[in-house]
């Protein structure tokens, strides 16, 4: 019995000894968390090897079983810190690997992001709307269908001017009209209520007008300001300073007497040519004569201001009247006012 007994305890120590060095061995060479982990499993768990091989400890001599005992416990012990070692590395090389496979080139130029333009027009109305407000305008809107009363009659066009003729003004119906002018916008507004009024308005107005250099429907912005003594020269300082703001400090405005139903006395409002100011008789701009016409303006028509309910012996007022479509055309070197109509996204796509 003896030998047998020697050689069987002897058997589970070099078991205990040799699957300890064969699962450090698979430790090392395990290539992932996963593969890592069935390691241990196959050693340290209930059916690893480690775990039979201490089965059999019942049958060793009593005496000798604290030793195998220790002795496994030895190699169970190595083989965790073992498997913790490997596992930081492992981790970490994860950690590395992931970062590579995910790295962002920085350099890289970035995609080029498709953002909306604003149409000139558009940009035109809120630019002027921003100069003018910095004055204390407030921009007013109003309806694009008017009232034939609306339209002509409160603001004093006769019943004989041509704008009231068919071939000038859609006529919607008996007495309903597509307005021409935004003016019935300022008259609703000093129907409504009481002076001081200091208003932008703009907006589409429609004439039966179409040629390449007329549009049947187009934009105007018009300003109205009315207050106890305001006077040609508070109009004139207006102008001048929005003249300035929208084409260059350089330049000087001039106004040229002219005729308008709404007011008088009435203009016509010039700005020097921003390009050459006059200095170059072959501008393309202002064809030599060093002077582009940018609006119309001039003191409300009394008669106006009885239509609208008020005073005129307590109160005075200026007007004036500019088309969109021009002044984008003057501020951004568009040369044909057909563009601002096509939707080309090779013009829209410039602003
Ligand atoms: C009220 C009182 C006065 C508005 C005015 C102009 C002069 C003018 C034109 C410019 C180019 C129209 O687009 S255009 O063809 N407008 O010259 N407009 S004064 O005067 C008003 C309007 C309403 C109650």
């Amino acid at each position: 019995m003896e030998p047998l007994l020697f050689y069987r305890h002897m058997s589970i120590h070099a078991a205990i000894e040799e699957k300890g060095r064969s699962a450090l061995n698979q430790i090392e060479v395990s290539s992932d968390l996963e593969a890592l982990d069935a390691v241990r499993v196959s050693v340290l768990g209930k059916k690893g090897s480690l775990s039979e091989a201490l089965k059999q400890l019942g049958q060793v001599p009593p005496e000798e079983r604290p030793k195998l005992g220790a002795l496994a416990n030895e190699w169970k012990a190595k083989i965790e810190t073992a498997i913790e070692a490997r596992k930081e590395i492992l981790a970490a090389a994860q950690i590395e690997a992931d970062l590579i496979r995910t790295r962002v080139d920085v350099t890289l130029p970035s995609r080029k992001i498709h953002l909306g333009s604003l149409h000139p027009i558009t940009r035109t109305i809120r630019k002027v709307s921003d100069t003018l407000g910095r004055l204390g305008f407030d921009v007013t809107t109003g309806p694009e269908v008017e009232t034939d009363f609306m339209n002509f009659e409160a603001v004093n066009i006769p019943k004989d001017h041509p704008a009231r003729d068919m071939q000038d003004t859609f006529f919607l119906g008996p007495g309903v009209v597509l307005r021409s002018q935004t003016s019935p916008v300022q008259m609703r507004t000093m129907r409504e209520k009481k002076w001081p009024v200091r208003i932008l308005c703009p907006g589409a107005v429609y004439r039966c007008d179409s040629d390449a250099t007329h549009s049947p429907m187009f934009h105007q912005i018009e300003g109205l300001w009315v207050d106890k003594k305001v006077s040609m020269s508070d109009l004139k300082g207006v102008l001048d300073f929005f003249a300035k703001e929208l084409f260059g400090s350089h330049v000087k405005i001039r106004l040229r007497p002219s005729y308008f139903p709404f007011v008088e006395p009435g203009a016509e409002v010039d700005v020097s040519c921003a390009l050459c100011a006059g200095r170059n008789p072959h501008c393309q701009v202002c064809k030599g004569t060093g002077w582009l016409e940018i609006l119309g303006a001039g003191m409300v028509h009394p008669r106006l201001f009885e239509l609208a309910g008020y005073d005129p012996s307590e109160i005075s007022g200026f007007a004036f009247g500019m088309g969109v479509e021009r002044i984008a055309m003057l501020l951004h070197d568009i040369p044909d006012l057909r563009l601002m109509f096509q939707g080309d996204q090779r013009f829209l796509k410039q602003f």
